[in-house]
Order: C-alpha cells, then structure tokens, then sequence
C-alpha cells in the first residue's frame, strides 16, 4: 500500500509538471506595468512565446505601444556576456 501511494505521489507530481502555469513577470515601469507571460516554464532553448500586456497609472490598457524585447545572460566562466533584442507584434 505504500509503494501504492508513493507511484500516486510521483505521478501527481509529474503531472504537476506537465501542467506547470505559465512562467510570469510583473514589473513597474515608470507609471506603467508590465506583465509578461512566457508560454513554458522553465524558458527553453530555441523558440518561448512572450505575451506582454502594459497598463497605465490608471490601470488601462495601453494598446499603442512599441515594443521591444531586450533579453540577455551576464558573462559566465567560459561564455561571455550576451545580449539580444526581439521585435514584437500587436
Ligand atoms: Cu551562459
């Protein structure tokens, strides 16, 4: 019966990995804030899906905004620093 349950227990927590929620940040930005949503969790290498949404002081959203995703990794023992840009699309 133990090893029954300690099968349930990984297979629960397996599946919690399968339906991990989405990676989100929310960070202030001046009067704005930013929330992103990466659609994989842990981001992976090659291609993750941001969806950005701003809101202004008034808590609107902000629909004309230019966008542009500054993301990068500082140097490490044999890598050196990188940084790349990414446009986005309404
Ligand atoms: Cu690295």
């Amino acid at each position: 019966m133990k090893k029954f349950a300690t099968v349930i227990l990984i297979l629960l927590l397996a599946a919690g990995f399968v339906y991990a929620k989405d990676y989100t940040v929310m960070k202030k930005a001046g009067n704005y804030m930013v929330h992103v949503k990466i659609d994989k969790n842990p981001p992976v290498t090659g291609l993750n899906k941001l969806e950005i949404s701003i809101q202004d002081a008034r808590s609107a959203d902000v629909t004309d905004a230019t966008v542009t995703v500054d993301y990068g990794m500082a140097a490490m023992p044999g890598m050196p620093a990188m940084n790349y840009k990414a446009k986005t699309e309404l």
